[in-house]
């Protein structure tokens, strides 16, 4: 059974103890994406989020079943990858489940270690351990299922001094916009079916040594109409967050629901992304075209200096200019977040990612779970999907 831990009622220190080291993470190392149309996909992230363009392959270097584009952002790495053709089993990944992310690959020491332990506690393969070299050194990946289709990649890189990855040759572009100030990867959330987000908790706990060390259930995340529920699991040294939701039952469609019936499946519901100067991620977010979910009330507003006022944490943002944004503020005992949820960016109301700013809060902003559910709920409405 999963340790429950409610919010502010934790001691990292003490749970990260009960995580188990069979699986030492340096890191996200990449997050890919199997998309309709890469090239088209590449501009969007580099125009509208500030993505740089990073390595390369298709048919020019050798790729003859797909081509892929890496684009990077401090320590973020996206990769875009689209089939060439109807047989590849990319092209059925996206027949079924639209664009979305297949691979989320964690930086690891050694790869056929990693491999060995989590297939040896009952990891479904994906692929074995196999070494890929080029003149810039030699890289070991490995890889496991998690829920759904998506995957978990073990990429060893030690002494690999090339671009990305061997396959892939430097993308050198004159298109060049400028970041958006995204720095790293924070945390990804997954979206399971009905009752099964405590097997997934199982599974990052036997599997992966993941400790679970926060927990939202329905009756915390719920508004008039729907619900869900929520498992935070972490890595041993708290570099790797996988929240887990799964839908429960509310007077309409939860947003987890809407989410699998257009996935066709459990998948990554969210990808947050972490900016130490949110202010000014967002105003170019929007001015490059990005759409947020719509602003909470002005009651949500009146209620954060209260919020901020019993755990006397000073505000050092201007609170007009997050209200302004639509930013939502969130505080506990160690700090405060400001976080903020695009739309979904595909048609099917599938993947969206969230912009965050930690000062000091190791949360998931659950004093906004009801203004942010209430948000999706608009979105829902619209789409005749509530
Ligand atoms: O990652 C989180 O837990 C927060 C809140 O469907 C959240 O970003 C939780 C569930 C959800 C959307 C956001
Ligand atoms: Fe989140």
């Amino acid at each position: 059974m999963a340790k429950e831990i409610k919010l502010g009622d934790y001691d990292l220190e003490k749970i990260f103890e009960g995580a188990q080291d069979f699986l030492p993470l340096l890191g996200t190392d990449y997050v890919e994406f199997y998309v309709g149309n890469a090239k088209q996909a590449a501009h969007f992230y580099k125009t509208a989020f500030g993505f740089q363009s990073h390595a390369y392959k298709g048919l020019e270097t050798g790729s003859k079943d797909s081509v892929s584009y890496v684009l990077t952002q401090d320590k973020i790495k996206i990769i875009l990858t689209t089939p060439l053709n109807s047989k590849s089993p990319i092209n059925d990944h996206i027949v079924q489940h639209g664009d979305g992310v297949k691979v989320v690959a964690l930086w690891v020491e050694d790869a056929r270690q990693a491999y060995k332990e989590t297939t040896s506690r009952g990891a479904k393969s994906y692929m074995e351990p196999t070494v890929e070299k080029d003149e810039f050194g030699e890289v070991v990946r490995a890889g496991i299922y998690t829920y759904g289709e998506t995957v978990h990649m073990f990429v060893e890189r030690k002494n690999y001094t090339g671009t990305f990855l061997p396959g892939f040759v430097k993308w050198e572009s004159e298109y060049n916009p400028p970041s958006s100030g995204l720095k790293y990867i924070d945390h990804m959330v997954g979206n399971v079916g009905w009752n099964q987000m405590n097997t997934w908790v199982k599974f990052y706990e036997d599997v992966m040594g993941f400790v679970n060390f926060l927990s939202f259930d329905d009756k915390q995340i719920h508004t008039e109409y729907s619900a869900l529920m929520s498992k935070v699991m972490s890595n041993g040294n708290g570099r790797i967050k996988f929240p887990i939701n799964e839908p429960a039952k509310g007077k309409k469609r939860s947003q987890i629901e809407e989410y699998l019936d257009f996935y066709e499946g459990a998948g990554v519901q969210h990808i947050a992304m972490a900016s130490d100067d949110i202010i000014k991620t967002v105003s170019q977010l929007k001015a490059n075209g990005i759409e947020f979910l719509s602003t909470p009330p002005e009651a949500y507003y009146r209620a954060v200096p209260g919020r901020l006022e019993t755990f006397s944490h000073e505000l050092k943002e201007d609170i007009e200019k997050l209200k302004g944004l639509g930013i939502m503020i969130d505080a506990d005992e160690e700090g405060y977040l400001l976080q903020i949820f695009t739309k979904p960016l595909e048609d099917r109301p599938t993947l969206f990612f969230e912009i965050i700013q930690r000062m000091g809060a190791k949360g998931f902003g659950a004093g906004n779970f009801k203004a942010l559910f209430e948000s999706i709920e608009r979105e829902q409405a619209k789409r005749g999907t509530l």
